[in-house]
């Protein structure tokens, strides 16, 4: 790389010259920071372009990665991290006099997700080039990320999020590579001379689908996979026929904004282009790369496989029909075997409201031909099904059903692989949610329990952390996770348990400092900071934690005198803008931060922060700091959870339902080292099957819960009447959707458990290294590891590599 810090020193005010005509002393800290993202992007280039000729040299099988949702995160460190430069890249900006950290935060923080799926997304980005895998991201560059969150009065406030104001650059725009992609018009079947039935489009309307690529950095490998986000533009020869700005509006619009709702799925037609605008961009650049190959058509299984990340992505199945019948001429049977090998499925839910139908009519009049597709897919499935499992089954698992196109079912038939996304879900999927498929195709299903990146989690975000895991068992820990076990025989050991204390009561420090700075708030980094991070929705039920908090709040009103260990609570959740309840509970927990934070009576005893705006980079400063983390889902409403693995990896106790991935963290660590409360999955059926359920009662008979609700709506929360009357009926009145009364007691005393372990520092340091060594299992090269053999059947391009073996057995 750079020989010296010299060389690194010199080639940096090079390049600043260059490209501004003035020294880098006198430039912005934006443009300080894209000068020295230019020198890192420079060095990866011959890496990248190389990985992408062998491959294609070789004719290696590629995965490709569809999802609507990337949240990468911050990219110049990592990159730099992953390339072995970092440090000396440190040397050389401090040589510069220039302050690392400052041109760091200076990047924008790509928001182009929601939310869990959208980070999956992004941590199977980094290990499938830390494995060596070829495997490429696709996706949509909205110009707009997730909206900016701000509070005002406490209350929610959306805020365009221009993540390009100050050029990103990270991508590559390859106009090379462009596709058109049609939308709406007429479709009609003719025969050519071959004999071949071709589709005749009329008056479509055409959009240039231009990528932008951005390189995948693998940690300590040569290779650079690529993530490639397609933008709408109006295709060069066409722009005569676009007159007025609200023409060229419509089309630049399909990929202007992210859809910031990550769980109560809308059917706007906007939602549908964006679908098909990226799969069908992306199918096509598959092709384009498999004609590249030279091989039979019928090789195509064996050298791609396309992978939907939830339903968002489904066309995937019509749009390679479509190519391979309409374009290929392929028969219809050979390109259904060839759909169907290529194509794999994640779930990623189970809450009704969120799965995918789209109105036949729109899907017809947008996408005239794909629908045709569609309809023909859907009339062979019930021709086959119908005479094997009768009518009930065939009709529930059609992809067309009462006017609607059930975007599961499509993905699901289209596939070879089914798989949830922690075991538990998977289980819901089989005997509930997709029960009908699990008996018709028994043999797709599979489980893939999610994973995080240790390298953006742990060594970059942690580096205390990091430091002392490589001083107690060297840093093999790195190259394969499974190593972090050996932290358990330290457990006893004192010295490793201060040092593990001091490094969390520093990184507390450093967030403290950051609030406020922040919320010019005071928090006491001795006190236990108890963190809730994730979407705001009823099923995760931030409003529980409220509760807690207002049971605490009134126990020390009672006595402020009272001996408790003092707590900060810190949030951090963006609400769907349309999301009124989910709003309301912020602006409730907002408006008990004000009661509790000025309250002289509590002093230290307790503090209450809801962070503005929280996102990847606020991840990464919250979770270093985070002793307990709080995973409160109702059972089996969380398909997995990924902030739960993350604390976890950081030291945090885990205060958990036994709902997605926790379940697998209590095996892991021990039911010693978590703190467990609440029903579980089976309870919650039964309740719900019972119809036993009456909140009221739980209301009008359980005094500590009455006093608790009450507090809602008596006046005692200054500035949230509103706020807290809705959250009061919701909980009182329409019977609890998410029984979050009936949990109220258990929870409770969890929390106190909490207090209690805490209070003996050895107990609790003990516990925090115990779940620091369980987290391995976690990693999420072990996922991408099993979604590579056992759905993909891809192979690891760099040798180094082949050690890394999934860890099965608990510690
Ligand atoms: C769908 C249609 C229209 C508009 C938006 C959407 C949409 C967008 C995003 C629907 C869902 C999402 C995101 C879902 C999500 O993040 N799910 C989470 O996925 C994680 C990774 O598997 C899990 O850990 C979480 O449990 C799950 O909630």
């Amino acid at each position: 790389m750079f020989t010296s810090t010299d060389k690194f020193v010199q080639a940096y005010k090079k390049l600043f010259q260059n490209r501004y005509a003035f020294t880098y002393e006198q430039g912005t800290t934006e443009q300080q920071y894209i000068v020295l993202a230019t020198l890192i992007k420079n060095q990866l280039a011959e890496n990248w372009q190389a990985t992408r000729e062998q491959y294609l040299n070789e004719k290696v099988k590629q995965v490709y990665y569809f999802s609507m949702e990337f949240l990468p995160g911050r990219q110049m460190k990592s990159n730099a991290y992953n390339m072995g430069i970092l440090s000396e890249i440190e040397k050389g900006v401090a040589e510069l006099g220039l302050n690392f950290d400052e041109l760091v935060e200076a990047e924008a923080d790509p928001a182009l997700g929601n939310g869990g799926l959208g980070r999956l997304a992004s941590c199977f980005m980094d290990s499938l080039a830390s494995l060596g895998i070829p495997g490429n991201g696709n996706g949509i560059r909205y110009q707009y990320g997730l909206f900016r969150q701000k509070f005002v009065d406490g209350h929610q406030v959306e805020l365009p999020e221009y993540w390009l104001r100050n050029q990103n650059v990270w991508e590559t725009r390859n106009d090379q590579s462009s596709y058109i992609v049609r939308f709406g018009g007429h479709v009609w079947m003719e025969i050519d001379h071959q004999d071949h039935w071709i589709p005749k489009y009329e008056g479509t309307q055409n959009v240039l689908a231009v990528p932008y690529d951005t390189p995948m950095v693998g940690y300590r490998t040569n290779k650079v996979n690529n993530l490639r986000l397609w933008s709408a533009e109006i295709p060069v020869e066409e722009e005569e026929n676009y007159h007025t700005v609200q023409e060229t509006d419509q089309i630049k619009g399909i990929t202007q904004v992210l859809y910031p709702d990550d769980s109560n799925y809308e059917g706007r037609l906007l939602r549908l282009k964006q679908e098909y605008f990226m799969v069908s961009a992306g199918v096509q650049s598959i092709v384009r790369q498999f004609q590249k190959y030279n091989l039979p058509r019928k090789f195509f299984p064996e050298k791609i496989a396309i992978h939907i990340n939830d339903t968002h992505p489904a066309l995937v199945v019509a749009e390679l029909m479509r190519i391979l019948v309409d374009e290929e001429h392929l028969s219809w049977e050979q390109a259904w075997e060839i759909t169907c090998k290529t194509c794999s499925y994640t779930n990623h839910t189970v809450l009704r409201e969120a799965l995918e139908k789209w109105p036949i009519d729109m899907m017809q009049s947008l996408l005239p031909r794909i629908y045709m597709i569609i309809e023909e897919i859907n009339r062979r499935f019930v021709e086959e099904t119908l005479p094997l499992y009768g009518e009930k089954l065939t009709w529930q698992t059609a992809i067309l059903q009462d006017g609607m196109v059930n975007m599961a079912h499509l993905a699901i038939i289209g596939s070879h692989s089914v798989n949830g996304v922690a075991q538990l879900h998977t289980e819901i999927l089989m005997n509930d949610v997709l029960r009908d498929f699990f008996t018709l195709y028994p043999g797709k299903f599979n489980n893939k329990t999610n994973g995080i990146t240790q390298r953006r989690w742990m060594h970059l975000a942690n580096p205390r952390l990091t430091q002392l895991i490589d001083s107690k068992i060297g840093e093999e820990w790195k190259q394969n996770p499974a190593e972090l076990k050996l932290l358990k025989t330290f457990e006893q050991d004192d010295d490793t348990l201060e040092k593990l204390a001091e490094v969390k009561l520093q990184n507390k420090t450093d967030l403290a400092d950051y609030i406020e700075q922040q919320h010019g708030l005071k928090v006491n980094p001795q006190s236990i900071f108890d963190v809730q991070i994730k979407r705001l929705h009823a099923y995760k039920r931030q409003h529980l934690n409220a509760l807690h908090i207002l049971d605490r709040y009134l126990r020390i009103k009672d006595d402020p005198a009272i001996d408790i260990q003092p707590r900060v609570f810190l949030f951090g959740a963006k609400a769907a803008p349309s999301y009124t309840y989910a709003k309301q509970i912020i602006k409730l927990i907002n408006a008990i931060a004000d009661l509790v934070n000025n309250d002289p009576d509590v002093g230290d005893k307790m503090k209450v922060v809801f962070f503005e705006n929280y996102g990847v980079s606020l991840a990464e400063k919250i979770i270093p700091a985070a002793d307990v983390s709080e995973q409160i889902s109702l059972a089996g409403k969380e398909a997995s959870g990924t902030s739960n693995m993350k604390l976890m990896a950081n030291g945090a106790m885990t205060l958990a339902t036994l709902d997605g991935a926790n379940i697998e963290i209590k095996e892991y660590v021990g039911e010693d080292n978590i703190v467990v409360f609440g029903l579980s999955s089976t309870e919650v059926d039964q309740l719900n099957q019972s119809h036993a359920y009456h909140s009221k009662s739980l209301y009008e008979s359980n005094e500590r819960l009455n006093r608790v609700l009450n507090a809602l709506i008596d006046g005692t929360i200054p500035n949230a009447q509103q706020e807290g009357e809705a959250v009061f009926d919701s909980l009182v009145h329409y019977n609890d959707e998410y029984f979050v009364l009936e949990d109220f007691d258990d929870y409770i005393a969890a929390q106190d458990k909490i207090d209690q372990l805490y209070a003996d520092k050895k107990v609790w340091n003990r516990k925090s290294l115990l779940n620091i060594a369980a987290s391995a299992p976690f990693s999420a090269d072990y996922t991408i590891k099993r979604y590579t053999e056992e759905i993909w059947k891809a192979k690891p391009q760099c040798t180094d590599k082949e050690g890394v073996q999934p860890l099965n057995e608990p510690i």
